[in-house]
């Protein structure tokens, strides 16, 4: 039997490589788009090089998506490239439109000229609830974003939706709540604080400079939520998908965890600037995940204590190295 291929765009990111390594797992031939760049981002990938087709696009390319298509010939595209770190969005904000939502429509609209029976998945993300409107949030809760990568995300949802209705194609969102790893950017909250804890630990640095402290979200383990999005892709039907744990800490609970777990106190450490703080903020964030557990059986399975631990542990080992 020919080999199952996919398409991951945004590769070389925390998402794609554990997609990829899930893929792979699943006997997959995996194709990654990169874009080019002088020097190599290939860090998260390093390790599954020999095992991946490396194709070159970039989103903002309507042809190179094409020519992504047509040398992958895959049954599943991924879509997971974007400007995915929101405090960029304010600065560049028509760059961030161009990647995270036309981006989309362009993907999209090149799997409508190559393939049209190709499974798409977009990235979407609980940034797109904002200032919610109802806690939890599911499906059914209405979008009102707070950044131009959420009004962004909004976009590349909602034109996933359009082309799911207008073409009929196999296209879903996975509306996806914070997820991290060790292989997280160090700008996000979560391994900026890691990092920072097993720097402060090893008498590397001092102190650790935060912004908003009271800001609370849903934090998951990235390696779970890939399995959501292949499960998403192997139903019957194209539908949308809220992943999250259920569970919310704030950013103070995840210094208190991370601090403590190496025996020291985080209001030692930690110093409120105010430079790290947003134009408008996301206050609460916490998911109803029922339809993804009913209809995909999916669930979270590594809680906050042990993703905090995991990610401290690495640092730690990375840094003493
Ligand atoms: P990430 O680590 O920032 O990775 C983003 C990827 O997008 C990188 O591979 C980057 O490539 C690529 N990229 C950026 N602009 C591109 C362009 N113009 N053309 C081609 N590739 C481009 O993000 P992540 O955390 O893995 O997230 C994956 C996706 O899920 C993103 O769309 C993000 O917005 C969304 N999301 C993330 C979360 C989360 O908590 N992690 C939650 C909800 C949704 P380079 O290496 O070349 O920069
Ligand atoms: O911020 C607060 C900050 O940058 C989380 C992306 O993957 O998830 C991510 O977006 C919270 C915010 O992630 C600092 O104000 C305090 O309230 O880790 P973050 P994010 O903005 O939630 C969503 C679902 C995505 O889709 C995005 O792509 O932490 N915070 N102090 C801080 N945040 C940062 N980055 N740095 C601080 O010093």
């Amino acid at each position: 039997m020919e080999k199952r291929r996919a398409l991951i765009t945004g590769v070389t990111g925390q998402d794609g490589s554990f997609l990829a390594e899930l893929l792979l797992s699943k006997g997959y031939e995996v194709y990654g788009m990169v874009r080019r760049s002088s020097t190599e981002k290939m860090e998260r990938i390093e390790h599954l090089r020999s095992q991946l087709n490396l194709v070159q696009g970039d989103l903002l390319d309507q042809s190179s998506l094409i020519e992504a298509l047509k040398a992958s010939r895959p049954s599943e595209v991924y879509n997971l490239a974007a400007q995915s770190f929101v405090p960029t969005s304010w600065n560049q904000p028509v760059l961030t439109g161009e990647f995270t939502a036309l981006g989309v429509t362009r993907m999209l609209e090149a799997i409508r000229k190559v393939d049209d029976s190709i499974k798409f998945y977009q990235a979407s993300s609980s940034e797109m609830f904002g200032k919610v409107r109802e806690t939890p949030q599911s499906e059914a809760t209405p979008f009102y974003p707070r950044s131009p990568y959420g009004v962004a995300k909004a976009y590349g949802h909602f034109i996933t939706v359009n082309y799911r209705e207008s073409y009929g194609l196999f296209a879903c969102s996975g509306i996806l709540f914070n997820h991290e790893s060790s292989r997280r950017g160090l700008e996000f909250v979560t391994r900026k604080i890691s990092d920072g804890v097993a720097r402060i630990k090893l008498g590397l640095a001092k102190e650790l400079r935060l912004g908003n402290l009271d800001a609370r979200r849903d934090w998951g383990f990235a390696g779970d939520y890939v399995e959501a999005m292949w499960l998403m892709l192997q139903q019957a039907k194209a539908d949308d998908y809220v992943i999250g744990t259920g569970e919310s800490h704030s950013v103070r609970d995840f210094c208190e965890a991370a601090f403590s777990h190496v025996g020291l106190d985080y209001k030692d450490y930690v110093k409120v600037d105010k430079s790290f703080m947003r134009p408008a903020e996301v206050d609460l964030l916490v998911a109803d995940s029922s339809k993804a557990r009913r209809v995909l059986g999916w669930s979270s399975k590594v809680n906050f204590r042990e993703l905090v631990r995991m990610m401290v542990e690495h640092d730690l080992a990375r840094l003493k190295k």
